[in-house]
């Protein structure tokens, strides 16, 4: 790796896995800094959850992409294509279906109800225009939409059920899913994790990165990136053992799809793998579980695309169709004992 002088490389053991190199997580969490909104994402979460009713069925979905920096006053970092529709379209859903959501989300990526007036090429102004009398005022043609989504936005903000918390960084999501994480086990099945965001699976640790900004001066820049330890394991095994765990798969390889779903499904145990391919994402998902060993195929019609269906609307009435069966299990279950 070349990062400059200031570089300091990393002595991770190395993996047997020829040139990878395997961190542990708690080794992660040693060697690099918390977010700065941890502690407020920690208050505003507790407040959040003791303003829930007994029996409410909360989900943390977590949505956009994690930038991997390249230096410690961080000026280039690796990015990745997530725009966060998964994640802010299904938060949408899930609150319409009665569930309160934790919205951990990429800051500049799509939110709910936001979505629909940034994800075009369109800026803020195009909705707006000035009246005769010198008023700025929204176009008559947006008004019943804006107004609707305004609507949905502050009943659920001012209702307690949603709760948006920002990351930019892979160190600043894993700590705050950490966080997230244990304070919503004590809720047991109750508590969804819905994992739509697209996290780096390579980074740099913060001791082995340029301090300031690497310079041109030295010719090509080699990278060498260590792998991110799979929190996957924690979160399923120690972290929330006893919630309802649905993880994402992203492949563009469609003969590498299935297998590694099902293997993510074999390796950590937890409930659900929604599988997806990169340029058929918005209509057509797979959901893997332990109970079948065929996928369950969620789908909609080119033409449904077009009209504006959101796969979203079906693949959350699937999920929480099987969360509330996975709830009545648990209290069966407890009632026997
Ligand atoms: O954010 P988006 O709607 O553009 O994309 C959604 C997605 C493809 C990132 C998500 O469905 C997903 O698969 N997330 C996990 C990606 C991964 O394998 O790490």
């Amino acid at each position: 790796m070349s990062l400059g002088d200031n570089a300091v490389f990393d002595s991770a053991p190395l993996s047997p896995l020829a040139g990878r190199r395997v961190i542990d997580p708690d080794t992660y969490f040693d060697h690099n800094k918390p977010p700065t909104n941890l502690e407020w994402a920690h208050t505003e979460i507790e407040k959040f959850l003791r303003h829930q009713a007994p029996d409410q069925r909360v989900v943390l979905i977590t949505s956009g992409g994690t930038t991997v920096p390249l230096e410690n006053n961080t000026v280039r970092f690796v990015d990745n294509f997530s725009a966060g529709t998964r994640g802010s379209c299904s938060a949408e859903q899930f609150l319409s279906l009665g569930y309160a959501v934790i919205f951990l989300y990429r800051e500049k990526s799509l939110q709910p109800f936001n979505r629909n007036y940034s994800e075009n090429t369109r800026g803020m102004l195009s909705y707006l225009e000035e009246t005769e009398d010198g008023h700025v005022r929204v176009k008559p043609e947006w008004e019943q939409k804006i107004r609707r989504d305004l609507a949905e936005y502050r009943k659920y903000m001012d209702g307690d059920k949603l709760l948006m918390v920002n990351f930019t960084t892979l160190a600043d999501y894993l700590f705050l899913l950490r966080e997230v994480s244990l304070m919503l086990a004590p809720l047991g099945s109750r508590a969804m994790f819905y994992l739509a965001a697209a996290v780096s699976d390579f980074f740099i640790p913060s001791h082995s990165m340029s301090e300031h900004k690497i310079q041109s001066g030295d010719g090509d820049l080699t990278l060498r990136m260590n792998q991110v330890p799979k929190f996957l394991r924690p979160l399923v095994k120690n972290w929330a053992p006893a919630c309802y765990i649905v993880s994402f798969k992203l492949e563009t390889d469609p003969e590498l799809l299935g297998p590694k779903a099902k293997h993510a499904l074999d390796k950590y145990g937890h409930q659900v793998v929604v599988a997806n391919m990169l340029d058929t994402r918005k209509w057509q998902v797979w959901l893997y579980t332990r109970e079948s060993t065929e996928p369950c195929v969620i789908q909609i019609s080119q033409q449904q695309l077009a009209e504006g269906r959101d796969i979203e609307q079906d693949l959350t009435e699937e999920i929480s169709r099987r969360h509330k069966q996975f709830v009545a299990n648990h209290h069966n279950s407890t009632q026997q004992q």
